[in-house]
Order: C-alpha cells, then sequence, then structure tokens
C-alpha cells in the first residue's frame, strides 16, 4: 500500500497494517466513486479529529455535573460545549446530546414519553417513514402501538404529481386513534414537511408531537428549511447527514421536558455516553453555524433540483415529481418494468456510482428488492460538485442503467466517474491528491 506523506494512518501503519490497509482502501473508495446515499456526507478533518481522539478512553455514565464516575473535569466541558452550541444552533430550549443513533434517540423520546401499549401515529416505512417509525421488523412495534399515516397516491396531474404526505388521513386517523404521541419526518420523502399542519392535529386531539429531522437537520441548521424547534414538543436528529458529523443523534426539547428526555436516555436507554463522538458533534454544531454552511445547505437543495430535473429527463420517474430537499426517489418502474432497485443498486455500484435501493410508496416489491432508488446530494455538495456535475450524473445513471449487460459501456462509466471524482476530492490531505484545505468550505464549480 502506497505511504502518503500526509496521511493520519502512516503513525501507526506498523501497529496494525491490516485495518490501516482498509480504512486506506475505504478512503480510495470515497475518493474515487460518487456517494450519493441521501444519508451520508463527507465530514470535516476537525470531526475525524474528535472522533478519533482520547476521550474514547473515558466513563462518563450520567450528566455534566452529576456523573458516576471520577474524572470528568474535561468531559463535562465537552459535553457542556456540545448541548450549549446544538441549543445555540437550533435555537432549542434543551439539547441531550448523548444518543448513538436516530434510532437511539427515537426510542428514548417513546420511552420518556409513553407508557407501554400506548398509541402513536407515524409515517409507514414504505411510504418515506422509518423503521423506528412502528415498522413490525422494529422493537418499537412490540412495545407501542402504532398507526401508520402515508402520502396521497400518485397522479399524472402536473398540477399536483400526489405522492405527499396525507394530512386529511393524518387528521382522520388522530381523531378515530387517539395518539398520545404523533411523529412527524421520513427518511424517504423528497418535499419540504412543515410541522405546523402537525402541530395542529396533535393539539385537536390533545397528542404530544415528536418531529423526526435525521435527515434534513443540516438543512434546518443552514436555514434552508423551516424549523420545526418550538413547534414540535421535541426534536430528534442525527448528527451524520446533511448537518456533516459524525454518526450519532440528538435530542432538543422544552425545558420542562429536559429531565424526562435525559432520564429516559441514560440510565433509560443507554450506558456510558461515547464522549469522543459527542466531542466531533460540538465540532460539526460549531461548523453548521458558521456563514459558509448556510451556503452549503443552499447548495445541496440546488443542486438535488439539478439532479432531479436531469433525472427526469433522461426518462426517469421522480416520486412526488421531484424535491424540495437534499434526497430524490426514482420509481424505477416506467423506465424500465423489468429492473429492480437491487439490480440497479448492483450495477451502478460496478460503474462507481454508490447510492441505495428504496421502497417507492406502495411498493409491490420487498423491501429488499424494491423498486426504487434513493439519491441524495449532500456529501458530493461537500466535495465542491455544481448542477452541472449533476446533469454529468444523471447522464452517467442512465447510461448505466440502460447499458447495464454491455461491459464496455460500464467501464467508460466508470472511467468518466473517476475523472468527475477527480476534480472533487473529499480528502487530498489523505489521499495526497488534489489541493489540501478544509472540506466542504469551498463553493461549487458553478458548473463544470
Ligand atoms: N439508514 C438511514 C437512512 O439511510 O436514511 C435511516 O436510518
Amino acid at each position: 500500500m502506497p505511504r502518503v506523506a500526509s496521511s493520519p494512518f502512516d503513525a501507526w501503519l506498523d501497529l496494525d497494517p491490516a485495518v490501516a490497509a482498509l480504512l486506506h482502501e475505504e478512503v480510495e473508495r470515497q475518493s474515487t466513486t460518487l456517494q450519493l446515499i441521501a444519508s451520508e456526507n463527507f465530514t470535516s478533518p476537525a470531526v475525524l479529529a474528535a472522533t478519533g481522539s482520547v476521550l474514547t478512553n473515558k466513563y462518563s455514565e450520567g450528566y455534566p455535573g452529576r456523573r458516576y464516575y471520577g474524572g470528568n473535569r474535561v468531559i463535562d466541558e465537552v459535553e457542556d460545549l456540545a448541548r450549549e452550541r446544538a441549543k445555540a444552533l437550533f435555537g432549542a430550549e434543551h439539547a441531550n446530546v448523548q444518543p448513538h443513533a436516530g434510532a437511539s434517540a427515537n426510542v428514548a423520546v417513546y420511552n420518556a414519553l409513553l407508557e407501554p401499549g400506548d398509541t402513536v401515529l407515524a409515517m409507514r416505512l414504505d411510504q418515506g417513514g422509518h423503521l423506528t417509525h412502528g415498522s413490525p421488523a422494529s422493537i418499537t412495534s412490540k412495545f407501542w402501538r402504532f398507526v401508520s399515516y402515508g402520502v396521497t397516491p400518485a397522479s399524472s396531474d402536473p398540477e399536483g404529481p400526489g405522492e405527499m404526505i396525507d394530512f386529511d388521513q393524518v387528521a382522520d386517523f388522530a381523531k378515530r386513534e387517539h395518539p398520545k404521541l404523533i411523529v412527524a419526518g421520513a427518511t424517504a420523502y423528497p418535499r419540504l414537511i412543515y410541522a405546523e399542519p402537525f402541530r395542529e392535529i396533535a393539539d385537536s386531539v390533545g397528542a404530544r408531537l415528536m418531529f423526526d429531522v435525521a435527515h434534513p437537520a443540516g438543512l434546518i441548521a443552514g436555514k434552508a428549511h423551516p424549523s420545526p424547534v418550538g413547534v414540535a414538543d421535541v426534536v430528534t436528529l442525527t448528527t451524520h447527514k446533511t448537518l456533516r458529523g459524525p454518526r450519532g443523534a440528538a435530542i432538543l426539547c422544552q425545558a420542562e421536558l429536559a429531565k424526562t428526555i435525559d432520564s429516559a436516555v441514560f440510565p433509560g436507554l443507554q450506558g456510558g455516553p461515547l464522549e469522543h463522538v459527542i466531542a466531533a458533534k460540538a465540532v460539526a454544531f460549531g461548523e453548521a453555524a458558521l456563514p459558509e454552511f448556510a451556503d452549503y445547505a443552499a447548495r445541496v437543495v440546488r443542486n438535488a433540483r439539478a439532479l432531479a430535473d436531469a433525472l427526469a429527463t433522461e426518462g426517469f420517474r421522480l416520486v412526488s415529481g421531484g424535491t424540495d430537499n437534499h434526497l430524490i426517489l426514482i420509481d424505477l418502474r416506467p423506465f424500465d418494468e423489468e429492473l429492480t432497485g437491487k439490480e440497479a443498486q448492483e450495477v451502478l455500484d460496478r460503474s462507481g456510482i454508490t447510492l441505495n435501493r428504496n421502497t417507492i410508496p406502495d411498493d409491490p416489491r420487498s423491501a429488499f428488492v424494491t423498486s426504487g432508488l434513493r439519491l441524495g446530494t449532500a456529501a458530493e455538495t461537500t466535495a465542491g460538485m455544481g448542477p452541472d456535475d449533476m446533469v454529468l450524473i444523471a447522464r452517467l445513471i442512465s447510461t448505466t442503467l440502460r447499458h447495464r449487460h454491455d461491459e464496455d459501456a460500464l467501464s467508460n462509466v466508470r472511467e468518466a466517474v473517476r475523472e468527475l471524482c477527480n476534480r472533487f476530492p473529499p480528502y487530498p490531505q489523505f489521499t495526497g491528491r488534489g489541493e489540501a484545505g478544509f472540506v466542504g468550505a469551498g463553493a461549487d464549480s458553478g458548473g463544470g
């Protein structure tokens, strides 16, 4: 494996060459293939450094000022900094930065606000929701009684393409089922979700409102999307998607719920917090408060629109007709009735285009096979790509899928992908290729 002078892996190459080699391979993969998974991003060197720090050595069960172990003076400052930055960034009264993942954050909120068997109204997985929004495959459905809402049917009417959250259904189900909690938010819904209509429905039936902004958290922080903080009772978010931080999550709430939420996270659900990740969350919250992050969030949305338009031009049907956020959901059936999401994902992987298969609303195929693809622009926008690059990406996706049995065509696409990625290296400091700089700080290419 080539040694790169500036690679942070060099320091311990001789300590564990096997793992060092794998890290090197993954840097190469991320740098030479297109990262279009809607829930991924490229974090900054500062986020990486905090994640790989000595804070991983420390046990700190409890909260700042109330720990069960000694030696937490520095850790308390780290966690306080993360909490204060999260509160300032989102305008929240209270922040809990300990959840290890979005799934744990959601379960902690249910644990805080519900008794076993209580009714929750949330979006169904195949309609765009999340496993923890009550999927039968998730532990959440074993402890609480979930009723699911979905999106309106697809329509060919250009004035109203359909596949938007069905608020009549939300209101009807709320009236009929008397949920104690309504959950807003999604993982595969390309449209803006306002909190206010959910608040109105929740108030009409005396329910609490939780808004899961795992996906658009960075768009909200960057003011490209409106914030549900202050409208919803509780907001859960992940820190590693559009927010561009380390893998993890946080919960925001009003002061009156602070103690209940904190106790539900620890000791209710988790043990020792990952303070190295909490330090990296603090870094990410700090970066997201900078003016250039607002520019980044706007560029993510602009790129998603450009990619959506270009994919439509290539003949793909887009669920809901387009996008308002960072993600796009393709219904592959009109493009090619035989082509499943699974096969499309696999052949695109061979072309160097990384995305994920996804169910589409009322998908006739299973969640393992699917009829859809989900794409997002958060990562490649961080790398500096712009709208013209999105047009090229749409063409490369279309070429790959149309010529998926033609090895020469696939290898031409792979080469074009490599050339495109070479122009936008996410981690030049690790590969020695391209100009080293702060990832994501630059404006997009403005074109080609
Ligand atoms: N796995 C996440 C996503 O890709 O959206 C949701 O948990």
